[in-house]
């Protein structure tokens, strides 16, 4: 294509024409087949509201039980099953996915990408989300949804009589959602790390990148944790071994640091994202741009960080040392600071702005107000001597309702109302939206004002009724009162959202005048925008001339479709020059197979099938080797693709310059987040116990273990071996090299299995045995894992898609080995080491 006929109208429309038919979506049944971000975002946002409205309907269901003292709407048990089911359905299925289904569905617009750089992974992610989230609900229908609260505290949970097949659902069930929450975080670090348009360096990065930057990157740290403790929980509970009975060594506070080393930034994973949607709405209804942007960007990160070191105060009551409760609670403090920062800047923003009143910028202020408030108590609650008094009690429920309401339910709904002609091409009323938001508003206090002073008179959560004469009945009753008037309130909203609209699109695109790149994408079209435009401003198209004209003329980059391909660009880090133009897979249905096969595994091993579990783990296998057989590591039919005005980038790179090897090197810090959580609990117990390991126990299986830490090590080598000879062009060198890892890989295995093995510890006798069984099988099942990735290197290169110029394989499979060698060697150093030295 050449520049002199770029601005002609037919060649415009013919390269429009090319790039709508590579980009389009498929029809009829196949349509469950589409991997593209408008569509997986789409329908990822509105499955998470579709379990709001569930789990908003749990908590109707609890206040109308509340109404009034002495009620017996629903029974106590039923009672239990709503909290923990309203609790985790909204934290885990509906709070984290709603952020990543609209960051799915808007960010490669407000990067300037066509797509995300793996949207298979996306729409496994969302498959996953579906079935995970469909059978933990379901369950409450056949009267077998868990009842221990969404924190699922030992001994209540480990209690298999108590607690029934209720918490292996909520055990498996949602580690098979997290694997799809951390899925979706590594596609959106590397889509922001690697898919901005070209010259959009970090200091031009929309807020909101910087935002899903620092949420995806807390989701791979704060998740691995919860994991690791759903693993041991779920260990305890199908084989009886004693994580957290404290009989036989074990301990239940072990679960309340790793269940709140996820919790707490969980919150701030909650309300970041929302934060970050103010952050976009904020200066266009100022039509000026933030002030104080890199403020902003320094608080993210700041808060994001801080988060983590404040899970203990959720622990005040525990018996902790008091020096611990001083340092958490100054911590906790402290996290009011970045938070304050990022307010102050919206207000600041909008005092120096000419400020557009409009329905978003009400759910705005609104959120704002709610959150401030909800700050507030939270301060209270920080200062653990006032805890002590108000842990427990609705005081709690309150203050947590309030953050949650004015950190992420008033901002999105902002972001609702702001993107929704984004989205669809239409805006919601105007009318109706001040409407919804006045009831919302005011039912939302009426709710939860009122709990503060229940909490304060002393009526703890949790209880299915109340006696009449405490002083609690008025309190409650206004709660209950207010709840309805916030469904109703939202209700209009859901109205407005789904009812038919007649009003045309408008014709820009953009109806709130803003200034950033998401609105020049055409929503009828699901290639997104244009052409890839050159950023040179934070507001290109309030500030870049001709710049709505330009890209829309096609006078950037990417016009046309030539090679019939679905592409975008892949650009550096950090200043975003373009490296790379990426192809990037169409619709399939393996990703839908691969997510109904995991989701197998996890639902059979609920009900302990283990057959039927093996079975499907071993299908999953199958699919996911298949889809990456076919959809990955394509050689494409030239080197160089020319993307207009003049330049050729590179159609395959491997290595660090891929995005392969970063989302590979992103999964991994996750993975290695989650052995190190394993590894805290070893080192926990040994902190609490003068003889662990007990006795003369573990002493034995030394040379088995040493043996197999060398083997590992071995298998390492030969990968990098195979990668190097590979570079340096002998393919029967490399071959050669990766038989021998498949084999040291496999006694490796075998040889830490016979350590404990051969000298028979039995995890169920003492926490010991079990610590080391499962830390030796985490290990085991990650060696294996490498195994399989070395003989798929071997497949490849039998194939001849293994060559020395090609081998974007080999250096993904060798930076996993990195990792998993360094975590086995560390596990097995571990155990070798420390019972001799005690
Ligand atoms: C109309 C909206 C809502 C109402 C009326 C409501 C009501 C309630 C009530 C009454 C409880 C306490 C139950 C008890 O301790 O006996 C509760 C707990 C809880 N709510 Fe909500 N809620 C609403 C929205 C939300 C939202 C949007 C979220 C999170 C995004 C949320 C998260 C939680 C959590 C985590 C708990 C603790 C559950 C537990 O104790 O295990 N709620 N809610
Ligand atoms: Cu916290």
């Amino acid at each position: 294509m050449s520049d002199i006929h770029q601005g002609q109208a037919h060649v415009q429309d013919a390269q429009t024409e090319r790039l709508r038919e590579v980009w389009k979506n498929p029809v009829g049944w196949r349509r469950f087949s589409e991997v593209n971000n408008s569509v997986i975002g789409h329908w990822y946002t509105a499955t998470a509201f579709a379990f709001l409205i569930f789990a908003g309907g749990l908590a109707l269901l609890m206040r109308a039980q509340l109404a009034v003292p002495d009620n017996d709407l629903v029974t106590a048990q039923l009672y239990n099953q709503l909290f923990t089911m309203h609790g985790t359905a909204m934290m885990f299925l509906f709070a984290v996915p709603v952020f990543e289904g609209v960051a799915i569905l808007i960010l490669p617009a407000m990067l300037g990408a066509r797509d995300l750089p793996f949207p298979r992974l996306s729409a496994f992610g969302y498959w996953s989300f579906l079935i995970g989230g469909v059978f933990v609900c379901g369950s409450i229908f056949f009267n077998a949804a868990p009842t221990g609260g969404w924190f699922m505290y030992p001994p209540l949970t480990t209690d298999t009589r108590q607690s029934g097949i209720g918490a292996d659902i909520w055990l498996l069930g949602l580690s098979f959602i997290e694997v799809s929450s951390i899925a979706a975080a590594v596609e959106l670090i590397v889509g922001v790390l690697k898919f901005r348009a070209p010259g959009m360096n970090i200091n031009l990065t929309p807020l909101y990148a910087w935002y899903v930057l620092v949420v995806a990157g807390m989701i791979l740290f704060a998740f691995p944790p919860l994991i690791v403790g759903d693993y041991l929980m779920e260990l305890q509970r199908a084989f009886d071994w004693p994580f957290f009975d404290p009989k036989r060594g074990g301990d239940p506070l072990l679960w309340q640091h790793l269940f709140w080393i996820f919790g707490h930034p969980e919150v701030y994973i909650i309300f970041l994202p929302s934060i970050a949607l103010l952050a976009m709405i904020v200066p266009t209804f100022a039509q000026r741009p933030i002030v104080g942007y890199s403020w902003i960007v320094l608080s993210a990160l700041g808060t994001g960080f801080l988060s983590f070191g404040l899970w203990v105060h959720h622990m005040f009551t525990t018996g902790l040392p008091s020096l611990s409760l001083g340092f958490f609670s100054a911590a906790s403090e402290a996290v009011a600071i970045p938070t304050g920062a990022q307010i102050f800047v919206f207000i600041a923003t909008l005092a120096l702005g000419k400020v557009v009143s409009s329905t978003p910028l009400l759910f705005a202020a609104g959120a704002l107000a709610i959150f401030v408030f909800g700050g507030l108590t939270g301060v209270m609650l920080a200062l653990a001597p006032f805890d002590f008094q108000a842990h427990d009690t609705y005081f709690v429920v309150a203050h947590l309702h309030y953050t949650l309401f004015g950190g992420m339910i008033f901002p999105l709904l902002a972001g609702v109302y702001y993107y929704y002609p984004f989205a669809t091409g239409q805006k919601l009323s105007d009318h109706a939206g001040r409407v919804a938001f006045w009831l919302m508003f005011v039912g939302f206090n009426a709710t939860f004002l009122p709990m503060h002073f229940t909490g304060l008179r002393g009526m703890p959560r949790r209880v299915f009724t109340y006696p009449a004469d405490v002083g609690w009945d008025w309190f409650n009753f206004i709660s209950s009162i207010g709840a309805f008037v916030f469904a109703v309130g939202f209700s209009v909203v859901l109205i407005d959202v789904l009812r038919p609209k007649k009003q045309r699109p408008d014709a820009d695109g953009n109806p709130w005048n803003a200034g950033t790149l998401e609105w020049l994408a055409q929503r009828d079209e699901s290639f997104g925008m244009r052409t890839i435009p050159i950023i040179r401003h934070r507001y290109p198209i309030w500030y870049q001339k001709n710049f709505v004209q330009d890209v829309r003329e096609g006078r950037f980059y990417l016009p046309d479709a030539e090679d019939g391909r679905r592409e975008s660009l892949v650009t550096s880090v950090l200043d975003a020059e373009p490296e790379q133009c990426a192809r990037i897979p169409g619709p399939t249905f393996l990703t839908l197979f691969a997510a109904i096969f995991l989701g197998a595994t996890f639902i059979f091993a609920t009900y302990h099938w283990w057959i039927s579990t093996l079975a499907s783990a071993f299908l999953t296998l199958a699919t996911v080797l298949s889809w990456l057989w076919t959809g990955t590591g394509e050689i494409p039919e030239k080197q160089f693709r020319d993307i207009g005005l003049q330049r050729r980038v590179p159609l395959y790179r491997s290595g660090p310059a891929s995005t392969g090897w970063w989302a590979m090197f992103i999964t991994m810090t996750g993975d290695l987040t989650a052995f190190l959580s394993l590894m805290f609990c070893y080192f926990f117990y040994w902190t609490i116990h003068t003889d662990f390991p007990p006795g003369a126990d573990g002493r034995n299986g030394t040379y088995w273990l040493a043996g197999s830490a060398c083997l590992v090590i071995l298998a390492w080598a030969s990968t990098l071996l195979a990668r190097r000879l590979n570079t340096a062009g002998y393919p029967a060198g490399v071959r050669s090299a990766l038989y021998a890892g498949v084999a040291l890989g496999i006694l490796g295995v075998l040889a830490m299995l016979a350590g404990p093995w051969f000298s028979k510890m039995d995890p169920t006798a003492n926490v010991y045995p079990a610590t080391v069984w499962a830390i030796v099988i985490w290990v085991a099942v990650h060696t294996s894992v490498g195994v399989i990735m070395q003989a798929y290197c071997i497949a490849r290169a039998y194939a001849g898609r293994l060559t020395a110029r090609y081998d974007m394989e080999i250096w993904n499979v060798t930076l996993y080995w990195h990792f998993a060698c360094f975590s086995a060697v560390v596990a097995l150093a571990t155990l070798v080491a420390f019972p001799n030295l005690t």
